[in-house]
């Protein structure tokens, strides 16, 4: 035992020696997550690719901070890959927003297409005037509302009740336009905060609801299918241009192909979760009318698309079959 141990440590020391570039890479998720899988298999082409000169190491379980302390770090250059939703980015990049509105996607699939395709790819391209360099989309399934107080079967029972927000204004005129009052508040406190009835709920997709323990402390879970989020994956600017333009395109390679990988252990991990969610017991509220849910966003999209290129943007996308 003792003798195979340290053939592994020895074999991991060697394979650590011969890695040049070690690109740091964070995630809020845990080990096992799709996203966090996902960039684990884009560093393994990369070290394949690149004869094990160019590495990646994945802290996950926000070991290198919440989402938005990240995305200034990784501006900043002191982390090098960054795994993150799309809303932490509509404060800091406008055009971010059209892919956080409300039921601007009419299904994962119109998803796919828009960022499969030309508006996926200049909104990729507007990361570099922000100190960043979009590399790929990732799923992050669709965003229904759970809290702890009662089963939400209309927009009426919103009224009142408090829900925490990833830290995007788009959400918080979500929830208001709902009737609801929103909370920006970082990940990793929104479990002691339902808890402790700060917040009656958040909201999130299956996945992220059952890894982050959420459904243990909000027992109803209603999908209202709110939001389609894509999530991305970000490099560094800085970083990205201090290195050569080979290994540049090899980056950018194993990201685009780290992306399928990524959506086959989506869809396996969105069943996983939803089973495990309903053996707890969670009272799950299916089949509500959404059209209400859809008429209250026309103020969040009178708000926030209001330049010629949002407006634009999301005659393009709702076009894209
Ligand atoms: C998850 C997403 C995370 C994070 C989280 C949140 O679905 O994967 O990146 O944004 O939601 O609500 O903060």
């Amino acid at each position: 035992m003792v003798t195979t141990s340290l053939v592994a440590l020895i074999a991991a020391a060697g394979a650590a020696q011969a890695c040049e570039i070690t690109l740091r890479s964070s995630d809020t998720h845990p080990e096992g997550y799709p996203t966090v899988a996902a960039v684990e298999a884009m560093g393994d082409m990369l070290e394949e690719r690149s004869d094990g000169r160019i590495c990646v190491e994945v802290f996950h379980s926000a070991q290198l901070g919440e989402e938005k302390d990240t995305i200034e770090q990784t501006q900043l250059g002191v982390i090098d890959l960054n795994r993150v939703s799309l809303g932490p980015f509509n404060n800091i990049i406008e055009e971010t927003k059209v892919f956080s509105l409300p039921y601007i996607f009419r299904s994962v699939e119109h998803m796919h297409n828009v960022v499969d395709g030309e508006i996926g790819d200049e909104i990729l391209g507007e990361f570099s005037n922000h100190d960043l360099v979009g590399l790929a989309y990732y799923d992050g399934g669709s965003r229904s509302f759970y809290n702890s107080q009662k089963p939400i079967t209309s927009i009426e029972d919103i009224e009142g009740l408090k829900f925490r927000v990833m830290q995007s204004d788009v959400f918080v005129d979500m929830v208001d336009a709902l009737g609801g009052n929103a909370t920006p508040l970082p990940y990793g406190e929104v479990y002691s905060s339902i808890q402790t009835g700060v917040i009656d709920g958040a909201e999130n997709n299956w996945p992220s609801f059952e890894s982050s323990g959420h459904y243990e402390v909000a027992g109803y879970y209603t999908l209202d299918q709110h939001l389609i989020v894509p999530e991305v994956l970000v490099m560094s600017k800085m970083k990205f241009d201090s290195l050569s333009e080979e290994d540049q395109a090899l980056i950018r390679q194993a990201a685009k192909d780290s992306m399928p990988i990524m959506r086959e252990q989506w869809a396996a991990r969105e069943k996983a979760s939803e089973e495990k969610v309903r053996a707890a017991g969670v009272e799950i509220v299916e089949n509500i009318d959404k059209t209400p849910f859809i008429e209250a966003m026309d103020v969040v999209y009178e708000k926030h698309v209001t330049s010629d290129k949002l407006k634009d943007l999301v005659t393009r996308i709702r076009a894209v079959e």
